[in-house]
């Protein structure tokens, strides 16, 4: 007889206890929060220490009550005049219900408004301390962080994988308040100047007349301002790599993008650019898999990472910094360091690593942490400061501004997410939703009541003092003259590109302008990628089925940066998810071997069945060919050869499709198929050879083997790669 697996560590349990069949009735105190979630840390509004005890639930007691307190009896039945109504309005539990879900939803961001969010922890390693006095960077010092990543313009309820720049907002509950490193996961930007961003947005948003398309940039008003303003260029491209559509948040690099200041202890200055190096590699989903997932898992990214997080397999990133010195020009190798549409490649100045960032806690409230997350660009501690780039400037009114509408009132900083892990006494007073009940009677400076209290503190008490930054020149409406070169980094990104990511732009420029209604707005484009390469140029306009136009603006011959390609080396596969194909008919033992020796190897086994539940042997069915898509897995093993299970006909799985001529379940077909088309490793032993012998698969990263022990070695080196790019061909 099997026994059931208790401790499949499958992540995905929606609580912390497996629900009774029967309605409990019994009243019981709030269960514990599950595992892996942790909540902000409990504060009071203005960052006093709380003697609460970090309980997962805001929720108190076993009985329901109304928003004051009281007890309540029923809930399902408003309170009538009769059975037959009228409802009478003295019915308090009923309007207090209703007037409180009326008003659930505040408004979404204007732009990053799909988002996840986790907690973590931050850890520096010391050496930036001799370049800021941060605290946060001195050698062991541990700071909570909360990072919530997005994408840019969808709706919050959008899908996760469409093609975008993604959000990477960190927020460092620091000894010395609170330090917001608020970046994307591309280092340049569409624009040089914080007025140009109304601009840019509402070019890539929905049209304003039918408000399609959502979340993306395939469309004309997009191309419309991009292929006019051209200093999006560069980012456009970035765009059109493969970092637009991220495997996962985990898989992402990230950037402050803006030069930011370093101040030391002295005074000294230095100029730097913030760098998050994720562990795992950086790695990307192909266009395909982007838009199946799209339909087939919208949630992709935010599941990844929640079920990361669940299963122990904490995403890790290095924050590194690129430095330069602070000079008047604030140049570096001919880049000007205020132009967020420049990065500077890491061969010219290496990035150094100065701490460890670990997500280790899902939030327990999505509303509560990652919808009222606060990000600021001004909020910044002694010791890190920003620079005059018109795009940063831009920011820092921005998010204070946005917030005010966002989270209704100026007192968003009290929100329990927000709250620093540093003593407040900001003499800022009252407002709505004012959480904290200040004392005293002197909220002014100077003031000789209340002792005079608050004081202002020197530098010694740890004072933010403000870099005394030499300013200069006539007050215009002009860019420096270094801001007018607007293609030659574009070149420099593309020419740093392996063949294969090389082809995915060429494809995802086809595809975007291809979807434009707009000759004139393709043929414009096209004049831009003429400035960038003419071998890009070329080949999209050939897709387009227009002339390529010649270059018109030349630019000097850039040397690639081969840290800007994310292929060709080999990173460690924790929390990476193979898909098992398993016939329950078949060799379990075998699959119960192999899926211990993933586990242990610290991959996620995911067990692809007929039908769901008990397998036999201990095992448990985590999909079904009916629910499983090849979307989700990193790699494949098929294990087994299941013939058709009861289900697989059209009229109840359109992916079944014919039956008559397969041995096996035709959705293992597809399954397997979809995985090689995508370079993703196929692996089988025993009986599934069968199915791989069937499809005619073979070449580069196909592994077929005797027994589990035979394929396992070869899935893990495989995966490490992330894809076997060499078992198709790019053209020369
Ligand atoms: Fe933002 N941006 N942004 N942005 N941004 C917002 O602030 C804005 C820019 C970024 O997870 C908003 O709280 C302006 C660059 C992230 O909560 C808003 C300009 C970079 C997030 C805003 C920029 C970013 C935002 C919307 C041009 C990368 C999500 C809600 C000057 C370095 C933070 C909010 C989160 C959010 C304004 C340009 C990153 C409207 C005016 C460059 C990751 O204030």
């Amino acid at each position: 007889m099997s026994t059931k697996k208790t401790d499949t560590p499958v992540p995905g349990a929606p609580g912390s206890e497996p629900p009774t069949l029967e309605e409990p009735t019994e009243p019981r105190e709030v269960p514990p929060p599950k595992p892996d979630q942790q909540q902000p840390t409990p504060l009071s509004p203005t960052g006093a220490p709380s003697a609460d005890p970090p309980t997962a639930s805001a929720q108190q007691g076993a009985y329901l009550t109304t928003a004051t307190g009281v007890r309540i009896g029923d809930s399902d039945h408003s309170l009538k005049a009769g059975t037959r109504g009228p409802t009478v309005l003295s019915d308090h539990h009923l309007r207090e219900k209703i007037m409180h879900f009326d008003h659930e939803r505040i408004p979404e961001r204007v732009v990053h408004a799909r988002g996840a969010g986790a907690h973590g922890v931050f850890v520096a390693n010391g050496a930036a301390s001799t370049i800021s006095r941060a605290a946060v960077f001195g050698k062991d010092e541990e700071t909570p962080v909360f990072v919530r990543f997005s994408t840019v313009l969808g709706s919050r309820g959008s899908a996760d994988t469409v093609r975008d720049t993604r959000g990477f907002a960190t927020k460092f509950y620091t000894s010395e308040g609170n330090w917001d490193l608020v970046g994307n996961n591309m280092p340049v930007f569409f624009i040089q100047d914080g007025i140009k961003f109304p601009d840019v947005i509402h070019a890539g948003k929905p049209h304003p007349d039918r408000e399609i398309p959502q979340a993306q940039s395939a469309h004309d008003t997009f191309w419309d301002f991009v292929s006019l303003h051209t200093e999006a260029q560069h980012h456009a491209i970035w765009n059109m790599s493969d970092r637009g559509i991220p495997r996962s948040y985990r898989t992402m690099e990230g950037f402050g993008v803006h030069t930011f200041r370093l101040v030391d202890a002295e005074g000294g200055t230095t100029l730097v650019k913030f760098h998050w190096k994720p562990r795992l590699g950086v790695h990307s989903l192909t266009w395909e898999e982007a838009q199946l997932a799209g339909g087939v898992d919208p949630d992709f990214h935010r599941r990844d990472l929640y079920d990361a997080i669940e299963s122990g397999a904490f995403p890790v990133w290095d924050l590194g910094i690129q430095t330069f010195p602070d000079t008047p020009d604030q140049m570096f190798e001919g880049i000007d360091l205020l132009d967020s549409t420049k990065l500077v490649p890491e061969e010219l100045a290496p990035v150094q690593l100065i701490g460890t960032l670990t997500l280790n806690g899902n939030p327990t409230n999505f509303f509560a942490e990652t919808e009222q997350v606060a990000f600021h660009t001004g909020h910044l501690v002694p010791g890190i400061d920003g620079t005059d780039d018109p795009l940063l400037m831009a920011r820092n009114f921005s998010y204070l501004d946005t917030q005010l509408t966002r989270l209704a009132g100026p007192n968003f900083n009290q929100i329990p997410i927000n709250r620093p892990h540093a003593p407040v006494n900001d003499n800022h007073r009252d407002g709505f939703h004012q959480q904290a009940v200040h004392g005293g009677v002197a909220p002014y400076s100077p003031s000789s009541l209340d002792g005079g209290c608050p004081f202002f503190a020197g530098a010694d008490e740890g004072a933010f003092v403000d870099v005394p930054v030499e300013v200069q020149g006539a007050k215009v409406r002009e860019n420096p003259a270094t801001y007018d070169d607007h293609f030659s980094q574009a070149r420099l990104f593309w020419k740093s590109m392996s063949p294969v990511e090389q082809e995915h732009i060429v494809n995802a420029y086809s595809f975007e302008l291809g979807k434009c209604y707009e000759q004139a707005i393709k043929e414009r484009q096209l004049l831009a990628l003429a400035n960038i390469d003419e071998d890009l140029c070329a080949k999209v306009a050939t897709a387009l089925g227009l002339p390529a136009p010649a270059r018109s603006v030349e630019v000097e011959e850039p040397d690639p940066s081969p840290a800007l390609s994310q292929v060709g080396e080999t990173w460690p596969t924790d929390g990476r998810l193979v898909g098992v194909v398993v016939d329950p008919d078949g060799d379990l033992a075998a699959v119960a071997g192999l899926r211990e020796g993933l586990l242990g190897a610290g991959v996620l086994p995911l067990l692809i069945a007929p039908h769901g539940g008990e397998l036999g042997e201990g095992l448990v069915a985590q999909r079904t060919f009916a629910t499983v898509r090849s979307i989700e897995l990193d790699a494949v093993v098929v294990a087994g050869a299941a013939p058709p299970a009861p289900d697989a006909l059209v009229s109840r799985d359109g992916k079944a499709g014919d039956t008559s001529t397969v041995r096996t379940d035709p959705r293992v077909g597809m399954l397997v198929g979809e995985c090689f088309r995508h370079c993703k490793a196929v692996l089988a032993f025993g009986d599934g050879r069968s199915v791989i012998d069937e499809l005619g698969l073979g070449g580069a990263g196909v592994v077929t083997g005797d027994g589990p022990g035979d394929v396992q070695d070869e899935l893990l080196t495989l995966m490490g790669a992330h894809r076997s790019w060499e078992r198709f061909a790019t053209q020369p």
